[in-house]
């Protein structure tokens, strides 16, 4: 049988200040050619599918348009719910929509219950683990002690002991939202840690042939049979150097697994650039930089001024700005308070300036500022709110 893995779509989610609705109808057209192309058998999405419990309308109509295309290609396909999905509000109408063929698991207490699948060789029974938010579901699943991985734990002991009732050599899935030890965090993660830790090892999926995994966006083998597709699209600069992709998975008549990665489109290239400003807009090595989504660190000491209109006049997808100037680090040992003793306001308020900007008020400014003190020491409203 042959496998689709894919999860964490976050559909409805930006990129910075870019829309990537598009990029993502962009990614289900891609997903339903490869279905239709490599012979896809079924489909497995392992959670997130929206990025927050009430997503946009637009994010909510591609969902539905890629089940409409999913069920007239007559491939059955398996979904969990993730940390970002409302699980409640994603479910509704799960039962109905299983008649055309698309499974979708929500419900953490049914997660002992297979959708079973044919092939030649027999049976695949798919058992969909939605996100399991510990304090949630520990009296569901009689655990003492709510931490992800005694429920994860508790969950795989009623998938296998489901598949201990099944047909001998009836082959297994898992569908699980988790952070497996091992596995790689990105920025882009909505952290799961409750109350300690938030990895389960990967030996809680043992007994299963293939265990699909969502939840970190980067794709990654943790062993051969216990997966992340990774997101289809970066959301965050810490995405960098991902290649995006999902696994195609040939289950074989003995439960053993070959997976092949295949790339999903990249609507536009990402590129971190770090250094002074009049350097990141002269250094020729950035010009195959000049198309991509960029974040620039400027490393300036003194901040210069409009980074962003003259970044983007070379770079115009820049999107992140980061300022990190390279000076010497204020002595530790100075208190605040004891930096502030004996100082006057104005003091203090150019230093501030100085501070942030790199550079202090210049004449003009520091009229400013003590323009501003006289009128508030003048003002006896201000004084009385003070008191
Ligand atoms: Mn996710």
């Amino acid at each position: 049988m042959r496998l689709l893995h894919t999860s964490d779509w976050h559909l409805g989610r930006a990129f910075h200040r870019v829309n990537m609705l598009g990029a993502q109808a962009d990614f289900i057209g891609h997903l339903v050619a490869t279905v239709r192309e490599r012979g896809v058998d079924a489909v497995v999405v392992s959670g997130d599918v929206y990025d927050r419990a009430v997503p946009p309308l637009a994010a909510v109509e591609l969902f539905d348009d890629v089940l409409h295309r999913l069920a007239d290609l007559g491939v059955p396909t398996v979904m969990i719910s993730g940390n970002h999905d409302s699980a409640r509000r994603l479910g509704v109408g799960a039962g109905l929509i299983d008649r055309a063929g698309i499974h979708l698991r929500t419900e953490p207490s049914a997660c002992g219950t297979p959708v079973l699948l044919r092939d030649a060789f027999g049976d695949v029974a798919f058992y969909g683990l939605p996100y399991l938010e510990p304090a949630l579901v520990r009296d569901e699943f009689g655990v003492e002690k709510a931490g992800h991985e005694s429920v994860l734990a508790a969950a795989m002991d009623r998938v296998r002991a489901d598949l201990a009732t099944r047909a001998p050599g009836t082959r297994s899935v898992v569908l699980a939202h988790a952070f497996v030890t091992g596995g790689e965090a990105s920025d882009s993660e909505r952290d799961i840690t409750v109350g300690g830790v938030a990895a389960v090892p990967a030996g809680v999926f043992d007994g299963v042939d293939y265990a699909a995994l969502g939840h970190l966006h980067g794709s990654q083998t943790i062993t051969e049979r216990v997966r992340y597709s990774g997101s289809p699209l970066p959301y965050s600069f810490s995405e960098t150097d991902h290649r995006k992709s999902m696994w195609l998975v040939d289950l074989a008549a003995d439960g053993s697994v070959e997976a092949e990665r295949l790339d999903c489109p990249v609507p536009r290239a990402l590129a971190r650039i770090r250094g002074a400003l009049a350097d990141l807009l002269a250094d020729p090595e950035l010009a195959r930089h000049e198309e991509a989504w960029v974040e620039a660190t400027l490393t300036d000491a003194v901040r210069p001024a409009d980074p962003m209109a003259r970044l983007t006049e070379r770079f115009p997808h820049t999107l992140s700005l980061v300022f990190e100037p390279e000076r010497a680090p204020d002595d530790p040992d100075v208190s605040y308070a004891r930096r502030l003793a004996g100082r006057s306001d104005q003091q203090i308020a150019e230093d501030f300036v100085a501070h942030v900007r790199g550079a202090g008020p210049d004449e003009r400014e520091q009229a400013v500022l003590q323009d501003a003190f006289d009128t508030v020491r003048a003002d006896d409203t201000v004084r009385e709110v003070a008191r």
